[in-house]
Protein backbone atom coordinates (compact mmCIF):
# COMPACT_ATOMS: atom_id res chain seq x y z
CA UNK A 1 0.00 0.00 0.00
CA UNK A 2 1.34 3.41 -0.92
CA UNK A 3 2.66 5.63 2.05
CA UNK A 4 0.92 8.27 2.68
CA UNK A 5 2.34 11.38 3.77
CA UNK A 6 0.12 14.88 4.68
CA UNK A 7 1.26 18.43 3.95
CA UNK A 8 -0.74 19.31 6.71
CA UNK A 9 -3.31 21.77 5.02
CA UNK A 10 -5.79 18.88 3.90
CA UNK A 11 -3.94 17.44 1.56
CA UNK A 12 -2.15 14.08 0.89
CA UNK A 13 0.74 12.93 -1.12
CA UNK A 14 1.78 9.50 -1.70
CA UNK A 15 5.52 9.61 -0.60
CA UNK A 16 7.58 10.05 -3.59
CA UNK A 17 10.18 8.04 -5.60
CA UNK A 18 13.73 7.76 -5.36
CA UNK A 19 15.05 6.99 -8.52
CA UNK A 20 19.09 6.16 -9.45
CA UNK A 21 21.36 6.54 -12.17
CA UNK A 22 24.40 4.35 -11.92
CA UNK A 23 27.04 3.22 -14.55
CA UNK A 24 30.86 3.23 -15.38
CA UNK A 25 32.22 6.00 -16.42
CA UNK A 26 31.58 7.32 -19.61
CA UNK A 27 28.34 4.64 -20.01
CA UNK A 28 26.52 8.14 -20.93
CA UNK A 29 24.21 8.96 -17.55
CA UNK A 30 25.11 12.80 -17.77
CA UNK A 31 24.26 12.89 -21.79
CA UNK A 32 20.57 11.73 -20.46
CA UNK A 33 20.53 13.51 -17.22
CA UNK A 34 18.40 16.36 -18.38
CA UNK A 35 15.87 14.62 -20.68
CA UNK A 36 15.11 12.00 -18.09
CA UNK A 37 15.00 14.56 -15.82
CA UNK A 38 12.29 16.52 -18.15
CA UNK A 39 10.17 13.80 -18.72
CA UNK A 40 10.09 11.98 -14.97
CA UNK A 41 8.93 15.67 -14.00
CA UNK A 42 5.38 15.11 -16.58
CA UNK A 43 4.95 11.53 -14.62
CA UNK A 44 5.79 13.19 -11.48
CA UNK A 45 3.43 16.26 -12.12
CA UNK A 46 0.35 13.44 -12.49
CA UNK A 47 0.70 13.00 -8.71
CA UNK A 48 1.15 16.97 -7.88
CA UNK A 49 4.95 16.23 -7.02
CA UNK A 50 8.33 18.02 -8.16
CA UNK A 51 11.62 16.22 -8.98
CA UNK A 52 14.33 17.04 -7.23
CA UNK A 53 17.77 16.18 -9.30
CA UNK A 54 21.10 15.30 -7.08
CA UNK A 55 23.98 13.70 -7.52
CA UNK A 56 27.07 11.54 -5.22
CA UNK A 57 29.27 12.24 -3.92
CA UNK A 58 27.68 15.56 -3.49
CA UNK A 59 23.87 17.39 -3.22
CA UNK A 60 24.48 19.18 0.06
CA UNK A 61 27.66 22.22 1.02
CA UNK A 62 29.12 19.56 3.17
CA UNK A 63 28.78 16.72 0.44
CA UNK A 64 30.44 19.18 -2.58
CA UNK A 65 33.23 19.97 0.24
CA UNK A 66 33.56 16.31 0.37
CA UNK A 67 33.05 15.78 -3.33
CA UNK A 68 36.38 17.84 -3.80
CA UNK A 69 38.78 15.83 -1.54
CA UNK A 70 37.51 12.51 -3.21
CA UNK A 71 37.57 13.27 -6.24
CA UNK A 72 41.21 14.82 -6.50
CA UNK A 73 42.85 13.60 -3.33
CA UNK A 74 44.78 10.17 -2.91
CA UNK A 75 43.95 7.94 0.69
CA UNK A 76 43.21 4.46 2.41
CA UNK A 77 40.57 2.88 0.13
CA UNK A 78 38.65 2.16 3.46
CA UNK A 79 39.14 6.31 4.21
CA UNK A 80 37.60 6.59 0.81
CA UNK A 81 34.18 4.44 1.44
CA UNK A 82 33.98 6.21 4.65
CA UNK A 83 33.83 9.65 3.14
CA UNK A 84 31.34 8.38 0.83
CA UNK A 85 28.99 7.01 3.15
CA UNK A 86 29.51 10.22 5.78
CA UNK A 87 28.34 12.19 2.43
CA UNK A 88 25.65 9.84 1.98
CA UNK A 89 24.33 10.12 5.79
CA UNK A 90 23.97 14.19 5.15
CA UNK A 91 22.85 13.68 1.42
CA UNK A 92 19.86 11.58 3.42
CA UNK A 93 19.46 13.62 6.49
CA UNK A 94 18.83 16.61 4.72
CA UNK A 95 18.00 16.34 0.77
CA UNK A 96 16.94 13.05 0.16
CA UNK A 97 14.16 12.03 2.80
CA UNK A 98 12.54 15.20 3.49
CA UNK A 99 12.03 15.68 -0.19
CA UNK A 100 10.14 11.58 -0.22
CA UNK A 101 8.15 12.79 2.91
CA UNK A 102 6.73 15.39 1.01
CA UNK A 103 5.41 13.57 -1.47
CA UNK A 104 8.63 14.76 -4.17
CA UNK A 105 10.64 12.34 -6.57
CA UNK A 106 14.02 12.21 -6.08
CA UNK A 107 16.55 11.99 -8.94
CA UNK A 108 19.98 11.06 -8.03
CA UNK A 109 23.34 10.42 -9.95
CA UNK A 110 24.71 7.70 -8.07
CA UNK A 111 24.13 6.38 -4.99
CA UNK A 112 25.29 2.73 -2.66
CA UNK A 113 25.40 0.87 -5.67
CA UNK A 114 28.42 3.12 -6.76
CA UNK A 115 30.17 2.69 -3.50
CA UNK A 116 30.03 -1.11 -4.32
CA UNK A 117 30.56 -1.31 -7.68
CA UNK A 118 33.64 1.00 -7.00
CA UNK A 119 34.81 0.65 -3.67
CA UNK A 120 33.90 -2.85 -3.38
CA UNK A 121 34.08 -4.13 -7.46
CA UNK A 122 37.07 -1.94 -8.27
CA UNK A 123 39.31 -1.76 -5.40
CA UNK A 124 38.17 -4.52 -3.62
CA UNK A 125 37.46 -3.23 -0.58
CA UNK A 126 35.23 -6.31 1.66
CA UNK A 127 31.40 -6.10 0.44
CA UNK A 128 30.48 -7.17 3.98
CA UNK A 129 32.01 -4.13 5.28
CA UNK A 130 29.98 -1.99 2.83
CA UNK A 131 26.79 -3.66 4.24
CA UNK A 132 27.39 -2.59 7.36
CA UNK A 133 28.46 0.85 6.48
CA UNK A 134 24.76 0.66 3.77
CA UNK A 135 22.26 -0.70 7.19
CA UNK A 136 24.02 2.27 9.16
CA UNK A 137 23.42 5.11 6.93
CA UNK A 138 20.25 3.98 4.97
CA UNK A 139 18.17 1.83 7.19
CA UNK A 140 15.50 0.13 5.10
CA UNK A 141 16.49 2.96 2.66
CA UNK A 142 16.89 1.70 -1.28
CA UNK A 143 16.22 3.26 -4.13
CA UNK A 144 12.33 2.33 -6.13
CA UNK A 145 14.57 1.99 -9.13
CA UNK A 146 18.07 2.27 -10.18
CA UNK A 147 18.70 2.85 -14.10
CA UNK A 148 21.91 0.96 -14.89
CA UNK A 149 23.75 2.25 -18.04
CA UNK A 150 25.99 -1.31 -19.35
CA UNK A 151 28.44 -0.90 -21.63
CA UNK A 152 31.16 -3.23 -22.27
CA UNK A 153 34.81 -1.71 -20.92
CA UNK A 154 36.43 -0.82 -24.19
CA UNK A 155 33.68 1.13 -25.08
CA UNK A 156 33.41 3.47 -22.09
CA UNK A 157 37.33 3.59 -22.40
CA UNK A 158 37.17 5.27 -26.11
CA UNK A 159 33.97 7.36 -24.48
CA UNK A 160 36.46 8.82 -22.01
CA UNK A 161 39.07 9.65 -24.09
CA UNK A 162 37.18 11.89 -25.73
CA UNK A 163 36.09 13.86 -22.69
CA UNK A 164 37.56 16.29 -20.44
CA UNK A 165 41.05 15.83 -18.04
CA UNK A 166 40.35 12.78 -16.25
CA UNK A 167 39.84 13.09 -12.89
CA UNK A 168 41.04 10.26 -9.90
CA UNK A 169 38.88 7.47 -10.87
CA UNK A 170 38.19 7.92 -14.37
CA UNK A 171 42.18 7.83 -14.48
CA UNK A 172 41.91 3.73 -13.23
CA UNK A 173 43.09 1.48 -15.35
CA UNK A 174 40.57 -0.78 -17.76
CA UNK A 175 41.19 -3.60 -15.44
CA UNK A 176 39.35 -1.72 -12.40
CA UNK A 177 37.10 -1.10 -14.87
CA UNK A 178 36.13 -4.84 -15.65
CA UNK A 179 35.90 -5.33 -11.78
CA UNK A 180 33.48 -2.07 -11.05
CA UNK A 181 31.01 -3.45 -13.73
CA UNK A 182 31.10 -6.82 -12.57
CA UNK A 183 30.27 -5.64 -9.42
CA UNK A 184 27.15 -3.35 -11.02
CA UNK A 185 26.13 -6.61 -12.50
CA UNK A 186 26.32 -8.52 -9.90
CA UNK A 187 23.85 -6.18 -7.83
CA UNK A 188 21.51 -6.27 -10.11
CA UNK A 189 21.39 -9.79 -10.35
CA UNK A 190 20.74 -9.55 -6.67
CA UNK A 191 17.58 -7.52 -6.55
CA UNK A 192 16.62 -7.51 -10.16
CA UNK A 193 13.76 -5.79 -9.21
CA UNK A 194 15.07 -2.55 -8.26
CA UNK A 195 17.06 -2.50 -11.61
CA UNK A 196 16.19 -1.24 -15.17
CA UNK A 197 19.51 -2.09 -17.00
CA UNK A 198 19.81 0.04 -19.99
CA UNK A 199 21.69 -1.28 -23.14
CA UNK A 200 24.14 1.70 -23.48
CA UNK A 201 26.26 0.91 -27.05
CA UNK A 202 24.02 2.35 -29.42
CA UNK A 203 23.16 5.43 -30.35
CA UNK A 204 21.49 8.12 -28.08
CA UNK A 205 18.16 7.82 -30.09
CA UNK A 206 18.09 4.37 -29.40
CA UNK A 207 19.11 4.84 -25.23
CA UNK A 208 16.57 7.22 -24.89
CA UNK A 209 13.98 4.81 -26.76
CA UNK A 210 14.72 2.11 -23.52
CA UNK A 211 14.37 4.87 -21.01
CA UNK A 212 10.98 5.87 -22.30
CA UNK A 213 10.10 2.14 -21.83
CA UNK A 214 11.42 2.47 -18.00
CA UNK A 215 9.62 5.92 -17.34
CA UNK A 216 5.99 4.02 -18.70
CA UNK A 217 7.09 2.03 -15.57
CA UNK A 218 7.39 4.29 -13.09
N1 LIG B 1 32.14 7.38 -6.98
C1 LIG B 1 32.67 6.37 -6.21
O1 LIG B 1 33.78 5.92 -6.44
N2 LIG B 1 31.92 5.88 -5.18
C2 LIG B 1 30.69 6.35 -4.87
O2 LIG B 1 30.07 5.89 -3.90
C3 LIG B 1 30.17 7.42 -5.68
C4 LIG B 1 30.91 7.89 -6.73
C5 LIG B 1 28.81 7.96 -5.37
C6 LIG B 1 31.96 10.91 -9.65
O3 LIG B 1 32.25 11.44 -10.88
C7 LIG B 1 32.96 9.79 -9.42
O4 LIG B 1 32.82 9.32 -8.08
C8 LIG B 1 32.66 8.63 -10.32
C9 LIG B 1 32.47 7.43 -9.42
C10 LIG B 1 32.94 7.91 -8.09
N3 LIG B 1 33.75 8.34 -11.14
N4 LIG B 1 34.22 9.11 -11.95
N5 LIG B 1 34.68 9.81 -12.68
P1 LIG B 1 31.35 12.43 -11.70
O5 LIG B 1 30.09 12.69 -10.98
O6 LIG B 1 32.22 13.59 -12.05
O7 LIG B 1 31.17 11.68 -13.05
P2 LIG B 1 30.36 10.42 -13.48
O8 LIG B 1 29.25 10.12 -12.58
O9 LIG B 1 31.30 9.31 -13.74
O10 LIG B 1 29.73 10.91 -14.84
P3 LIG B 1 30.45 11.42 -16.16
O11 LIG B 1 31.90 11.59 -16.06
O12 LIG B 1 29.72 12.61 -16.55
O13 LIG B 1 30.29 10.23 -17.16
P4 LIG B 1 28.99 9.56 -17.79
O14 LIG B 1 27.79 10.22 -17.26
O15 LIG B 1 29.07 8.09 -17.67
O16 LIG B 1 29.13 9.81 -19.35
P5 LIG B 1 28.77 11.10 -20.23
O17 LIG B 1 29.56 12.28 -19.78
O18 LIG B 1 27.32 11.25 -20.41
O19 LIG B 1 29.35 10.59 -21.62
C11 LIG B 1 30.73 10.34 -21.82
C12 LIG B 1 31.08 10.67 -23.29
O20 LIG B 1 30.39 9.74 -24.15
C13 LIG B 1 30.63 12.07 -23.74
O21 LIG B 1 31.60 12.56 -24.62
C14 LIG B 1 29.33 11.83 -24.49
O22 LIG B 1 29.08 12.76 -25.47
C15 LIG B 1 29.57 10.45 -25.09
N6 LIG B 1 28.35 9.65 -25.25
C16 LIG B 1 27.34 9.49 -24.34
N7 LIG B 1 26.38 8.68 -24.81
C17 LIG B 1 26.78 8.31 -26.05
C18 LIG B 1 26.22 7.45 -27.04
N8 LIG B 1 25.05 6.79 -26.86
N9 LIG B 1 26.91 7.27 -28.18
C19 LIG B 1 28.10 7.90 -28.36
N10 LIG B 1 28.70 8.71 -27.47
C20 LIG B 1 28.04 8.91 -26.32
Amino acid sequence: MANIVSSGQNESRPRGKFITLEGIDGAGKTTHLQWFCDRLSERAALQAARVIVTFEPGGTPLGETLREILLRQEMHSETEALLMFAARREHIATLIEPALTRGDWVLSDRFTDATFAYQGGGLGLSIDKLRVLEQWVQGELQPDCTVLFDLPIDAAHTRRSRARIPDKFESQSDDFFTRTRAEYLRRTAQAPERFAIINAVGPISTVREQLEAILLTL
